[in-house]
């Protein structure tokens, strides 16, 4: 960013909002200092969160649950301890004790140092205009500016008054389809009110599991198939495939495995790192390059046939297309899988020999891999998603169900197969506890239409689109191809220039635009491409809420209110109802009830299943507290009282070995195929499945016909074969020759946190190398390097390490780019300033397979990321 060396002074923190009483938090002008502190010398703070507290009892004062509430894999209680106003200490559960049958949603160390994010220096403060922009569009918005223009601070009324002029402006003269958004919390609930917006549809978290896999038999993001937690134990193996459970879900979910470790349950890892996921449960590993699982399992089950470990009767029974005596009804292709496999249409069997070549694995682990997921052991196989987030994986899905089919691994305590991710990781089942509706109307976008995110920067230069529909697949129509003048750009709840692939074609097509509207916390990527900046309240400013989407099945996490908003800070709800009153609409009839009322309806609509399998209410709540709350509710009768609920941040069901609650993934199929169906067009499993091809074909992002109704292997147009000169494995190395996959990292949740002190100085987020590729290009560990691909170029600090394997590399992802050397090179490491905008197969956003390769840097040595001032913004 432009502006990181320009620190804005940071405006008395106004102590007019804090609460009194009980609930009383704010963090002094002293603790805040503290808080800032980033250097790792610095000295202790007398107090603080990190600071011992002398004769006080560092527990006097209130803890409030508090909210932890990022993308980040977990879901975990996050506590605070306010003292005279000020949060003295971060802590997590402690309202039982922890045990496998009753887990305790421990935070992890982002979590414990969200003080620095909500109380931070970097917080956007007040209402922000980009120096340079002015209504009306055209020249006026001088888009050319954007990222690298001064600021101004403007009041609540200007910033709605610009938002509401170019409203009337854009969607006057151009129509709803001139804007893109990314949700509706705010600004875009009142735009589904004017017509509607454009939407951004990624692969981004289940990459091309994002396609309508449903049509092959699987669960929609082949999530909740897995067993209930107790049976992991009862496997031989259990395989995780592309995921690191122990960086990416936070907090208590890889204590789901514990009883499996414990009982010594072998773990396998295929993946290109031995990461801490497979250190933690001394896993063998298996070698595989990123962006080649495809032709890993290949050969994989190619073997199966060959060492005779193939469940015949799972997949007469239950799959169509393995073979040519069971093909489904709807198939225009006289092929099979098999065929394929023994190499009956293009000559080559995909023998470990030739999976080998493609994925680097040796020869050897793919014959004990196909050995050991074979039909005579019981394995779970538990994928996440690094593998499917990679160009030309669009196989993936459809692969690995058949590598599970063809072992039997379904259906059976011991054995599964499914995505393993966030806090499903090694869990699955329905859940057995929810929160409630807020009791707010849900607003509709009226313009159905969805442009792939990958795609985005392309179609704002273009000024064409065409709509991918709900899940990838659905609804999609190659033909509809639909021009438009793209002129507004609102992000709310996602941080579009960080996270969207291409930060270099963003920088070029965003100049494009009339208007950028950004909802921010602090002054991240979005935010400084922006041209009004709206400071929106966190959640420790808000009533209270529940932690949503990524719950496990046994806890539900609810917090309250902090502080009021900091500085001029609003919630969505004021943010949107200030622009729908000055919009000439009725605020009212969007946001009919109180915050503290849609809170209250949430906690009211509480359940959880009884011992019996019964859903009931779960919080008690009495005539007194609805009075004390001020709401609209009924007395009633549930399993925790509403403090006790509030005051332990959580609710988890206590489980026992054979309670009511096991599970068993696709049983009810296993048992009875014929009253279960699948969901598919044959109702099994579809080894061959023809709409996948042909959807996958019409789609255009990869050449004509690429794509089989059953998996096949197909190249990348970076990836494997990219690191070859001519594209031929084994060849000459091209200018790129490795493979940057990107991890998600332990200091930030994507973007979010990035400049929190404390966790910049515990995770120094460098660039992993293999040994043998430093080893070639004179880098040791420690040395500043250049990484760059054919999209550009970033500075990091190389950590050299013999868990990766050579030919790749690990650039964690999130890091907010930073340009301000201005030679173009971003000194902070951002991935998608490597990662392209090239997409294939369904348009996925190709984050672990692009090309790219590094050198020592000869210029300054990067100074740590903790050493460097807080980034904040540029005023004019
Ligand atoms: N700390 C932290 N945690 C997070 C997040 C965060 O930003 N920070 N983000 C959350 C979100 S939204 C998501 S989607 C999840 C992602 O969760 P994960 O998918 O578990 O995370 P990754 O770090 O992308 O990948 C995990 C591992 O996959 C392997 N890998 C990479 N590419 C490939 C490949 O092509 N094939 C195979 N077999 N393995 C590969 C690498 O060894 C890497 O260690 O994490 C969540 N948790
Ligand atoms: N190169 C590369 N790119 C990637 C990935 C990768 O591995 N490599 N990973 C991808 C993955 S898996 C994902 S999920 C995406 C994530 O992409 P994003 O969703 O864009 O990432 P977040 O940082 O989670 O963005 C959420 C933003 O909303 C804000 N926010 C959170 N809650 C609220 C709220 O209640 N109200 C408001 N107003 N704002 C809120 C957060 O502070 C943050 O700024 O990134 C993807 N991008
Ligand atoms: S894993 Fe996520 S929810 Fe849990 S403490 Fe960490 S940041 Fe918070
Ligand atoms: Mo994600």
């Amino acid at each position: 960013m432009d502006d990181s060396q320009n620190v804005f002074e940071p405006g008395a923190l106004s102590r007019r909002g804090f609460l009194k009483g009980s609930a009383v938090a704010a963090v002094s002008a002293g603790a805040l200092s503290s808080l800032v502190a980033c250097a790792p010398s610095s000295p202790a703070p007398k107090e603080g969160l990190a600071g011992t507290a002398g004769a006080t009892s560092v527990d006097e004062g209130t803890w409030i649950a508090a909210a932890c509430w990022d993308n980040c894999g977990g879901r975990c209680v996050n506590r605070v301890l306010v003292r005279d106003g000020e949060v003295v200490r971060q802590g997590s559960e402690t309202s039982h004790e922890d045990s496998f049958e009753w887990l305790q949603q421990r935070g992890c160390p982002r979590g414990r140092a969200r003080a620095q994010q909500v109380f931070g220096e970097d917080r956007v403060k007040f209402p922000m205009k980009r120096k340079s922009w002015q209504p009306g569009g055209g020249a006026n918005a001088h888009g050319e500016l954007r990222g690298r223009d001064q600021w101004e601070q403007i009041s609540w009324e200007e910033a709605i008054d610009y938002i509401a002029q170019e409203a009337e402006r854009i969607y006057g003269e151009f129509g709803p389809a001139a804007v893109i958004g990314t949700k509706a919390l705010a600004v875009g609930k009142i735009l589904h009110q004017l017509g509607g917006h454009i939407s951004l549809s990624d692969t981004s978290s289940i990459g091309t599991y994002a396609f309508n896999i449903v049509a092959l038999g699987l669960p929609s993001q082949d999530l909740g198939e897995l067993n209930d937690r107790f049976d992991n134990k009862n496997a031989d193996t259990i395989v995780i495939m592309g995921g690191n459970p122990a960086w990416s879900s936070g907090g208590s979910t890889m204590n789901n495995f514990n009883e499996a470790r414990d009982a010594g349950v072998q773990f396998v890892y295929v993946g290109p790192s031995y990461n801490a996921t497979a250190a933690y449960f001394e896993a063998r590993w298996v070698p595989v390059l990123p962006g080649t699982d495809t032709a890993f399992m290949l050969g994989v089950c190619y073997e199966m046939i060959e060492q005779d470990v193939v469940d015949y009767d799972f997949l007469n029974t239950y799959c169509v297309g393995f073979d040519g005596d069971h093909m489904p009804a709807d198939a225009t292709l006289q092929e099979n899988f098999r065929g394929y496999l023994v190499g009956d249409y293009d000559g080559t069997p995909k023998t470990a020999e030739w999976a080998s070549a493609i994925c680097g694995t040796p020869v050897e682990d793919i014959r004990w891999f196909a050995e050991t997921v074979g039909k005579d052991h019981k394995v779970m196989l538990m994928h996440n998603y690094a593998l499917a987030r990679c160009a030309s994986a669009d196989n993936i899905p459809q692969l690995f169900m058949t590598m599970g089919a063809m072992g039997g691994h379904m259906g059976k305590s011991g054995h599964a197969c499914g995505g393993a991710y966030k806090t499903y990781a090694g869990a699955g089942g329905p859940a057995l506890v929810k929160f409630g509706e807020t009791g707010l109307p849900a607003t509709k976008n009226a313009l159905a239409d969805t442009m792939p995110e990958p795609l985005m920067w392309q179609c704002i230069r273009e000024g064409r689109y065409n709509s991918t529909g709900a899940a990838y697949g659905v609804n999609f129509n190659a033909e509809d191809i639909k021009e438009t003048e793209f002129k507004w750009l609102n992000i709310e709840g996602r941080n579009t220039l960080q996270t969207a692939v291409g930060l270099s074609d963003a920088r070029e097509a965003i100049q494009k635009l009339d208007f950028v509207t950004d909802l921010a916390y602090t002054f991240d990527t979005s935010a400084a491409y922006a041209d009004i900046v709206l400071p929106c309240a966190t959640e420790w400013e808000r009533v209270g809420g529940f932690a949503g989407h990524q719950r496990s099945r046994e806890t539900v996490v609810v917090y309250s209110r902090v502080t009021e908003p900091l500085w001029e800070a609003k919630t969505e709800f004021e943010i949107g109802r200030m622009l729908a009153a000055r919009l000439g609409m009725d605020p009212d009839e969007l946001w009919p009830i109180t915050e503290e009322q849609a809170f209250f309806n949430q906690i009211v609509g509480c359940t959880y299943v009884d011992a019996a399998g019964e859903e009931k209410p779960l919080v008690t709540i009495t005539a007194d507290d609805i009075a004390k709350w001020g709401v609209d509710a009924e007395p009633q009768e549930g399993d925790i009282a509403l403090d006790d609920f509030l005051s332990a941040g959580c609710y988890t069901v206590k489980r026992a070995e054979g309670d009511g609650y096991s599970y068993i993934g696709y049983k009810d199929f296993v048992d009875d195929p014929e009253a279960n169906p699948r969901e598919s067009a044959s109702g099994k499993l579809e080894i061959y499945c023809q709409y996948k091809g042909d959807m996958l074909n019409s789609m255009g992002y990869s050449p004509a016909g690429t794509f089989k109704p059953y998996p096949t292997y197909v190249a990348s147009p970076e990836g494997r074969e990219g690191m070859f000169a001519d594209r031929q494995i084994g060849g000459a190395a091209s200018e790129y020759p490795l493979i940057v996959y990107n991890p998600h990292y332990l200091r930030r949740a994507h973007g979010v946190m990035d400049n929190v002190p404390w966790l910049r100085e515990a995770w120094s987020a460098p660039v992993f190398v293999s040994a043998a590729d430093a080893a070639a290009r004179g880098v040791a560990d420690g040395d500043t390097v250049r990484v760059y691909s054919a999209h550009g170029s970033v500075l990091r600090t190389a950590s050299v390490v013999e868990m990766l394997m050579p030919g790749c590399v690990g650039l964690p992802h999130g890091a907010w780019a930073d340009f301000s050397k201005d030679d173009g090179i971003d000194v902070a490491g951002m991935d998608n300033v490597l990662c392209g905008s090239v997409t294939s197969g369904m348009g996925t956003s190709g984050y672990n397979n692009y090309n790219c390769n590094f050198e020592k840097y000869e210029g300054e040595a990067l100074v740590a990321d903790c050493e460097l001032p807080c980034r904040t913004v540029a005023m004019a």
